[in-house]
């Protein structure tokens, strides 16, 4: 991938994932956040570089959002999983574009049982998507039976390889809290981006924090769900994380800009 497009400004992103309803169920939403609506109202007016969602979401609700740029999933499970997740493709790559999609995504579990048949369909997803000129993004979660350590940099490093190795543009990872760790991560990951993945909600100065540490390390930014559309103050969150992705200022500063912006806002 030749530098920026709709996705990266300057090798940095900010993607907003909305696929946990379909991964985990609705225990994640509260009365707010359960409505796609309001959550594609924050990727917009948070200014996401673009929003993650199923094909479903992309389907009903893409023409009133025209204006974010769209990951549309290609598979997923639910959260009835046993020890040893699969998760296939259930929508084609073909379909994903005439929807609206800018880029695809597929969760990969590296070490799963049937691993074999997820790395073939990757493989098959990167190949299309770059023949119909859209980005590849791997959610590489290994997981299952032959992984003993899910979050171990030595785990971390062989996935991000892997999905770099099979085509993928963008790598999501979960973050093992290890600075040096990622740094050896964005190394095996070559050419391909590395982004984090947010994880359960936390304090907001705590998830700027961390975001600040990924970036430092070198990725090339966050794809975050819950720390955002499961906060209080979503917006500011937002436009925070923002500042620290892309103006690689410090999560206080960055916080304190955002709260100062917003009640600006308020008084005019
Ligand atoms: P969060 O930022 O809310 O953690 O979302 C990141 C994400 O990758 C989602 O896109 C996905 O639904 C979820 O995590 C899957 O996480 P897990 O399989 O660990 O429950």
């Amino acid at each position: 991938m030749k530098g920026d497009n709709f996705l990266f400004k300057n090798g940095k992103t900010m993607i907003l994932a909305y696929d946990q309803g379909f991964e985990h169920g609705p225990i994640d939403f509260n009365i707010d956040n359960a409505d796609p609506a309001y959550v594609f109202g924050l990727a917009q007016n948070g200014v996401f570089s673009a929003f993650a969602v199923q094909a479903g979401l992309a389907h009903h609700y893409r023409k009133d959002f025209s204006s974010v740029p769209l990951i549309v999933k290609l598979n997923g499970k639910t959260r009835y999983e046993n020890n040893d997740p699969v998760s296939f493709q259930h929508t084609s790559v073909a379909y994903a574009k005439k929807i609206g999609a800018k880029a695809v995504g597929y969760t990969l579990y590296l070490g799963s049982s049937k691993e074999q048949e997820m790395l073939v369909e990757f493989g098959r997803i990167c190949e299309e998507a770059h023949k119909l000129g859209l980005l590849s993004i791997c959610w590489m979660y290994p997981r299952g039976p032959m992984v003993h350590d899910e979050l171990s940099t030595e785990t971390l490093a062989y996935g991000a390889r892997v999905a770099m190795e099979l085509g993928a543009d963008v790598i999501k990872i979960k973050y093992n809290n290890d600075p040096e760790g990622l740094k050896w991560v964005v190394k095996c990951a070559g050419k391909a981006k590395i982004v984090i993945a947010g994880g359960s909600k936390s304090g907001d100065e705590a998830f700027l924090k961390m975001a600040a540490a990924c970036i430092n390390a070198g990725a090339a930014g966050l794809a975050v769900g819950r720390n955002i559309w499961q906060s209080n103050k979503p917006l500011i969150v937002s436009r925070a994380l923002r500042k620290i992705i892309f103006e690689g200022a410090s999560p206080e500063d960055a916080y304190r800009t955002a709260v100062e912006e917003d009640s600006g806002n308020k008084v005019k």
